[in-house]
């Protein structure tokens, strides 16, 4: 699936804004004919959760509808109609005109529905989206599993049992665009450094028969590859070199722009996509993380995609606020902790050079998940969409699979080793991973994965107020695994809460001396081993999750509050940062 782009061939149109909007809170929308006229109560903002724009909506986590008329241009006459939805959580279903026209499972991925058989050009066409967002064992990341849950939180409110809130509704923008009625479907580009010559491979998918040939034409280059097509042929892979390489990385990020072209017989353009690519290598040796063969550590952060009022909306000043926060604090990469993040947060990490571990929405899995085909089966569906939408980003340099599953049952074992063959079958160049916060002993996961991350909370959930024991524990427990596995290990989570404004003398918990003291402290002893590969913090900035005894409203464990004003902690850490990029 391409990113939506308007060019010379292609049409594009936001249905971002307000949409009439209506809870259905006995599930009977379907039957009172919503898709076809829906009985709205109130309008609401796409791109943004429901759930913090109405106070009635605030802890509502049932089906939500909603509904708007977009007028089609006849000039698209002869084209084909798409509607794409960069993200809704969880299940949507939508119809034009009060025709079905599809259904997507999966709240952090994009999907896009062909509605030109639907669709009525010249006047208004109704489009009706209904999103389902009930937590439930099945769905991804799955909730209310309290009964098997060991790790986590019981009796949270509501029962999703993962730490951020569950957030509902149309999180991501929503588009109409058109392509030609043959057009290019998918471009994959692999690329690697070998003897300073960037190598890129590339996969070209058509859909449709009229073309003739396809150009590819990387600007501001000589380098152009013409390919005719034979009869029927849909995919085109082939290869070319750029010497004089500008290799990505975090200190010049540079992009390169493909010119696709499909050309009919007599030469005409009948579609174009210009795809944005950065030439760079990353591998695992001897214990280090290599970008373009050289050894990085990733100094940088766990987040989310959260913000007041937005909910998990898509918001392109959050996004300047956080990457310009990020520069700040001289951190060079995060996690896409604990989903895939929109389109447009990794195509400003690809701009500006951050690296990022992206990031499947598995997270908790409990051990009746691992014999459950269904979710096998949808985890890995997940696992090719994520990897299919996000293979061209630079930014993107290892997959994590999972976060903190139930892996010390033997079930385990040939559940993430699928998920890993899975991935590495559709991705042979990226390091992948699984996060884990257990005894690296009793787990039965690591083992299939090129890296370890793990989250620790010594000095917090446990040793408690003491920090010197904590630190200890880290340092012991760092040395025990890297002896037991042999492979390089980033902490991806360590930290503690901070009520921005609580001081304490001597540090005490919760208040920002303490998460001052331990994040700097145990960044010093993850970043002495020679084995380690990154440190980073949970978390960026202050979140909402679920309401629990042990969460006051917000986790706080943000270097940032949730309104990204920086704490103690924040100053510290970014001393150390800043001197070790030698810019302080
Ligand atoms: C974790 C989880 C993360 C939580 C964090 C915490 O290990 O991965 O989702 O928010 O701990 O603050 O407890």
């Amino acid at each position: 699936m391409l990113y939506p782009q308007l060019t010379a061939t292609r049409q594009l149109y936001s249905l971002d804004g307000f949409w009439r909007f209506a809870p259905d809170h006995h599930n009977d929308g379907v039957s009172n004919d919503w898709h076809k006229q829906l009985e709205a109560d109130r309008e609401i903002s796409v791109q943004a959760s429901w759930n913090e724009q109405y106070q009635d909506l605030m802890h509502y986590f049932g089906i939500g509808w909603y509904e708007r008329d977009v007028m089609i241009p006849n000039s698209l006459k002869d084209e084909r109609i798409w509607l794409r939805i960069g993200a809704a959580n969880y299940l949507t279903t939508i119809w034009v005109n009060g025709e079905l026209v599809g259904e997507h499972e999966g709240g952090h991925l994009p999907f896009e529905f062909d509605i030109s058989k639907a669709i009525i050009l010249g006047r208004a066409n109704r489009i009706s989206i209904r999103v389902d967002a009930t937590i439930t064992p099945d769905r991804l990341p799955p909730g209310d599993v309290e009964s098997e849950m060991i790790i986590g939180f019981k009796g949270q409110f509501p029962n999703n049992y993962f730490d951020f809130f569950p957030y509902g509704g149309i999180n991501r923008p929503v588009n109409i665009f058109s392509t030609p009625s043959s057009y290019i479907e998918s471009i994959q580009l692999t690329t690697d450094l070998i003897d300073g010559i960037g190598k890129v491979s590339f996969k070209v998918g058509i859909s449709g028969q009229s073309t003739a040939s396809c150009l590819l034409q990387v600007e501001h280059t000589s380098i152009s590859v013409n390919h005719s097509l034979h009869e029927d042929e849909l995919t085109i892979v082939g290869h070319f070199d750029v010497f004089d390489v500008r290799p990505w990385c975090p200190a010049d990020p540079y992009l390169y722009a493909l010119k696709v072209s499909l050309l009919d017989a007599n030469g005409h353009v009948v579609d174009e996509y210009t795809q944005s690519f950065g030439i760079r290598s990353v591998k695992i040796e001897d214990a280090k993380l290599l970008l373009n063969g050289e050894p990085i550590f990733l100094n940088g952060f766990g987040m989310h995609e959260d913000f007041p009022v937005l909910g998990k909306g898509m918001n392109h000043a959050v996004i300047a606020k956080d990457f310009n926060l990020l520069k700040w604090m001289g951190a060079n990469s995060i996690r896409t902790s604990h989903y895939p993040y929109s389109d447009e947060f990794l195509q400003y990490a690809d701009r500006t050079g951050l690296l990022v571990i992206g990031e499947t929405p598995f997270v908790g899995f409990v051990p009746s998940h691992y014999t459950d085909d269904i979710i096998r089966e949808k985890a890995t569906r997940v696992i090719s969409e994520m990897i299919h939408r996000d293979y061209n980003h630079p930014s993107i340099i290892a997959w994590s699979l999972a976060n903190e599953g139930h892996t010390f049952v033997p079930e385990a074992d040939p559940f993430y080793k699928a998920l890993y063959d899975h991935a590495r079958s559709l991705d042979s160049t990226r390091p992948i991973t699984i996060v884990n916060c257990l005894d690296v002993e009793d787990d039965y996961a690591l083992k299939h994965f090129d890296f370890v991350s793990l989250n620790r909370y010594y000095g917090w959930y446990e040793q408690a107020a003491r920090l010197d024991e904590g630190c200890a524990m880290l340092d012991q427990k760092l040395d025990r695994c890297y002896e037991l596995l042999r492979k390089p290990i980033i902490v991806t989570e360590f930290g503690a809460d901070a009520v921005a404004g609580v001081h304490t003398d001597p540090p005490e918990l919760f208040s920002e001396e303490y998460q001052a003291e331990m994040v700097t402290r145990q960044y010093q002893i993850i970043a002495s081993k020679p084995y380690t590969i990154g440190a980073h913090v949970w978390s960026f900035a202050d979140f909402k999750t679920s309401q629990t005894p042990s969460r006051v409203v917000v986790n706080r464990k943000g270097l940032f509050t949730r309104e990204r004003q920086p704490k103690l902690a924040a100053h510290k850490l970014r001393e150390i940062w800043l001197k070790e990029k030698g810019e302080k």
